[in-house]
């Protein structure tokens, strides 16, 4: 296939999925079960929840055409070495990352909790990211990744739509890739923060991205 045309905020977008890659962002258990960082910083876990059916139809499609497929995971190495006292020490969080929780130490590289979650589990071939960050290019090699395959659109789904997708689409942005978030395939602990986060994105003529989502991005690909 050559392009497809996705219906999307503030206006259509042609895409190639040669070109595409399908990124997910932090599907892990320390995001999205009871016990996890999540919330360990007070937040309802199960909101997270209503994005796990529309990725798994999104990695479906990018795996149907072959696409690039991108999975990230933010957590940090068992010393801490890349953990800024800034951000161990933020909020008043239950238990700190590198505490040891009901899935093992909090936001820790290796550990049950910094796993991505069973639904949305990574296929051999598919490229996982480990990120010390909320933004999935801050002290990675997604950008390596993204140029060896000459990908200059990405599908930005996963949590929390306001933090680490945010963080990644401003980042992307800025690096001249095109985004898309399938709204659906995003979600927040503040359904307040997303929708207005998904606003953000597409206001102002599209000022750092598209908003769409799986319905209509697969429909176009499909
Ligand atoms: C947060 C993330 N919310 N993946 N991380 O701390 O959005």
């Amino acid at each position: 296939m050559s392009t497809a045309l996705i219906d999307a905020e503030p206006g259509p977008i042609a895409i190639d999925p040669a070109h595409t890659a399908l990124v997910v962002i932090d599907m892990q258990r320390d995001f999205l079960e009871p016990g996890g960082f999540g919330e360990t910083l007070g937040n309802d876990v199960s909101r997270l929840q209503s994005a796990v059916a529309p990725i798994q139809r999104l990695l479906a499609g990018a795996r149907q055409l072959d696409m690039l497929v991108i999975h990230t995971r933010e957590g940090h190495r068992p010393d801490l070495s890349d953990a800024p006292p800034a951000k161990i020490a933020r909020g008043a969080p239950s238990l700190r990352i590198g505490d040891k929780g009901p899935m093992g130490r909090i936001l820790v590289r290796g550990e049950a909790g910094h796993a991505i979650i069973p639904a949305l589990q990574p296929i051999p071939g598919e490229v996982v990211i480990d990120k010390p960050g909320k933004g999935a290019f801050y002290a990675t090699d997604l950008q390596l990744v993204l140029s060896t395959r000459a990908i200059d659109t990405l599908i930005v789904c996963g949590v929390t739509t306001e933090v680490c997708v945010h963080t990644t689409v401003r980042e992307g942005n800025d690096r001249g890739y095109r985004c898309v978030l399938p709204a659906d395939g995003c979600a927040s602990y503040f359904p307040e923060f997303h929708e207005i986060a998904l606003r953000m994105i597409s206001a102002q003529g599209g000022i750092f991205g598209w908003v769409s989502d799986s319905q209509r991005i697969l429909a176009a690909l499909m």
